[in-house]
């Protein structure tokens, strides 16, 4: 299978520097147009200022693209139609010429495919409310069990079930691990009211339980919670109303399957006036930045 590398992708390869993967759902289904591309944009650049190489994901025309141009995320950013692509959807996109968009699973697989073990998002799937009857449990849990990729997340959003979706990873062996503090955070709200199984205060620790895991053959990557930035929080109880009613809308229209994150979404950033993309782009940022660190700290561990 044929990877096309963006000119700075490759460079960095060459010279072993940092890498950091990053995702292109959140580009085509995670926010509007153009705030997804400003957003992308800003992503890349704090990665390159925190001392990493962004290599975003995306598959374009039939090939897996490994890192992408200027001009190949504005045209992702702008076009219609693209498909969420998850690790379900990964081969069948590449075989029928496709372009899609990758999730948290696939940017997991596009990244150890290139050789990049860190990377950095927003919010990871899990499972959904209701769950015990809808059965809808993110590929992303999966992936994360079997794919040695640390993920960088604010955690999990309250469209979810944080409590199921921790046991899950629990069931899975996938080492949950909070950036500074005790409580798993929830995305918009830096505590979810819940603690972490796990809880590391440095981006060195991180890298070296990621090598560790690999050292003793432990399949899968690890997640870490990076919580929101105080300024940028926005507290559960202001978005739990509207978590509700998003909640009910898709239920009423039988919302399903893959539709139902990017449709959760899109009625919150609609019902928030925007508000909540505000926070969705402070806490990427983020994320972005510790994931570059880990990755050097990976890079220094292995010289
Ligand atoms: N959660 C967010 N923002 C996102 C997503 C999830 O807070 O943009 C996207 C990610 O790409 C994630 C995907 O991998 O949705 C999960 O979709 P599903 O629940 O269908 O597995
Ligand atoms: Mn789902």
């Amino acid at each position: 299978m044929d990877i096309i590398y963006s000119a700075e992708v490759l460079a960095a390869k060459e010279k072993n520097l940092a890498i950091v993967a990053l995702e292109s759902t959140i580009i085509t289904h995670g926010m509007p147009y153009p705030q997804n591309v400003e957003t992308a944009r800003l992503v890349e650049q704090d990665v390159r200022e925190a001392g990493a190489t962004p290599a975003t994901m995306a598959i374009l025309n039939g090939t897996l693209h490994v890192g992408l141009e200027a001009d190949q995320l504005d045209a992702l950013g702008q076009a219609q139609n693209v498909s969420k692509v998850s690790r379900a959807d990964f081969a069948a996109c590449i075989a029928q010429g496709g372009t899609g968009a990758t999730t948290v699973a696939a940017t997991m697989i596009a990244a150890r495919l290139a050789g990049v073990e860190v990377f950095a998002t927003g919010g990871i799937g899990g499972v959904h409310k209701g769950a015990e009857t809808s059965f809808d449990i993110s590929a992303d849990l999966q992936e994360l069990a079997q794919t040695p990729v640390t993920v960088v997340a604010a955690g999990a959003k309250a469209i979810l079930d944080i409590p199921k979706t921790l046991e899950y990873l629990e069931t899975q062996g996938v080492p949950v691990i909070s950036y500074g503090q005790d409580d798993f955070p929830a995305f918009w709200s830096a505590q979810s009211g819940l603690a972490a199984p796990l809880r590391m205060n440095d981006a060195k620790t991180i890298a070296k339980s990621q090598l560790l895991r690999q050292e003793i053959d432990l399949p899968g990557g690890q997640l870490v919670g990076n919580p929101i930035p105080a300024d940028a929080e926005i507290k559960a109880e202001e978005l739990a109303p509207v978590i509700a009613q998003a909640q009910s809308e898709a239920d009423a229209q039988g919302v399903a399957g893959k539709a139902v994150t990017p449709f959760l979404l899109q009625r919150i950033y609609e019902l928030t006036e925007g508000r909540s993309l505000t926070a969705n782009i402070a806490l990427v940022r983020n994320n972005a930045k510790l994931a570059a660190r880990i990755a050097q700290e990976l890079v220094a561990l292995k010289q």
